[in-house]
């Protein structure tokens, strides 16, 4: 029997990143259920969704215990498994660490819509896939939510977002919705600036929870082609040099570009993969 956690995830999904982030600076072997949520849309089984009701990834399935959430993963691998600690060993600077996580996880779609206006504005095609994808989760919806009564509240909850993501990602919206996430983006970066001209982790000597968020946070400027706003702020861009240099970062796979030969590979992967997730 395996008895390592189980991590639901998919390889470009932010989230996920953050859990495996946690997972491979704790040095926790895990199993991966790679989860496809573009194309075979795996996430909105009815299958994940007994597991998972919001029917987003990562999950981590550990004996009995179920984590939904990239923070709840995070709390929850630091406090159950040996390793290095990951929050503050000097209690003084629990409550900084919180504050970053908080900073973080405030704005629920603001990763997501500053991701996916961009990928609207730079491409057209993009543009159209986007949309006929959303369109296919809405159909995939009905079809489930109509088999799996139980499940009906949760499709619901999920179909209302679908419609939120379409009007924040309508044209007339598309560009408002980039700018003021842009804005946002910007302000986070100022105080990371700020912060980090004081100390080399977020929380101070040691690296915490806080940074392997914001990790993951500074990979998703440059995978948007926003590394400028990177690259000039003299802290923010050393910090960046440095995260990337733990072994951690390549250990757990974290994406800060998409070439046109890995966006390839993982077609070819989406589209190999298995139908159903739980055959
Ligand atoms: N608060 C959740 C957010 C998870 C989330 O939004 N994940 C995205 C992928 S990065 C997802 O599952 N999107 C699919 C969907 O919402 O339908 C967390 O921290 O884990």
């Amino acid at each position: 029997m395996d008895l390592r956690p189980k991590l639901y995830h998919e390889l470009i999904s932010y989230y996920s990143m953050i859990a495996r982030l946690g997972l491979c600076e704790k040095g926790v072997p895990f199993q991966s259920q790679e989860m496809d949520i573009h194309l075979r849309l795996h996430h909105l089984s009815p299958q994940y969704a007994r597991i998972q009701p919001n029917m987003t990834i990562p999950t981590l399935v550990h004996e009995e215990v179920i984590k939904t959430s990239s923070l709840d993963i995070l709390y929850y691998v630091d406090s159950s498994f040996q390793g290095p600690p990951l929050q503050p060993q000097d209690l003084s600077r629990y409550p900084h660490m919180q504050l970053w996580l908080n900073l973080h996880y405030q704005e629920p779609y603001l990763i997501e819509s500053l991701t996916f206006a961009h990928l609207n504005l730079c491409n057209p095609l993009l543009r159209r896939i986007i949309k006929k994808g959303l369109e296919r989760q809405v159909k995939r919806i009905h079809q489930y939510s109509s088999e799996n009564h139980d499940l009906t509240q949760f499709y619901l909850k999920k179909l209302a977002l679908i419609e939120d993501r379409r009007q924040r990602f309508s044209p007339e919206r598309l560009q408002k919705t980039y700018d003021s996430a842009l804005q946002q983006i910007i302000q986070h970066l100022d105080k990371l600036e700020k912060q980090l001209q004081q100390q080399p982790w977020l929380t101070g000597a040691q690296y915490t929870l806080a940074d392997i968020v914001w990790t993951v946070f500074l990979s998703r400027l440059f995978f948007i082609d926003q590394e400028k706003l990177v690259e000039s702020r003299p802290a923010v861009y050393a910090y960046w040099r440095q995260v990337q240099r733990r072994p951690s970062f390549q250990a757990a796979q974290i994406c800060s570009t998409l070439s046109a030969t890995q966006i390839f590979k993982l077609l070819c992967a989406k589209i190999f993969s298995k139908n159903d997730l739980f055959d």
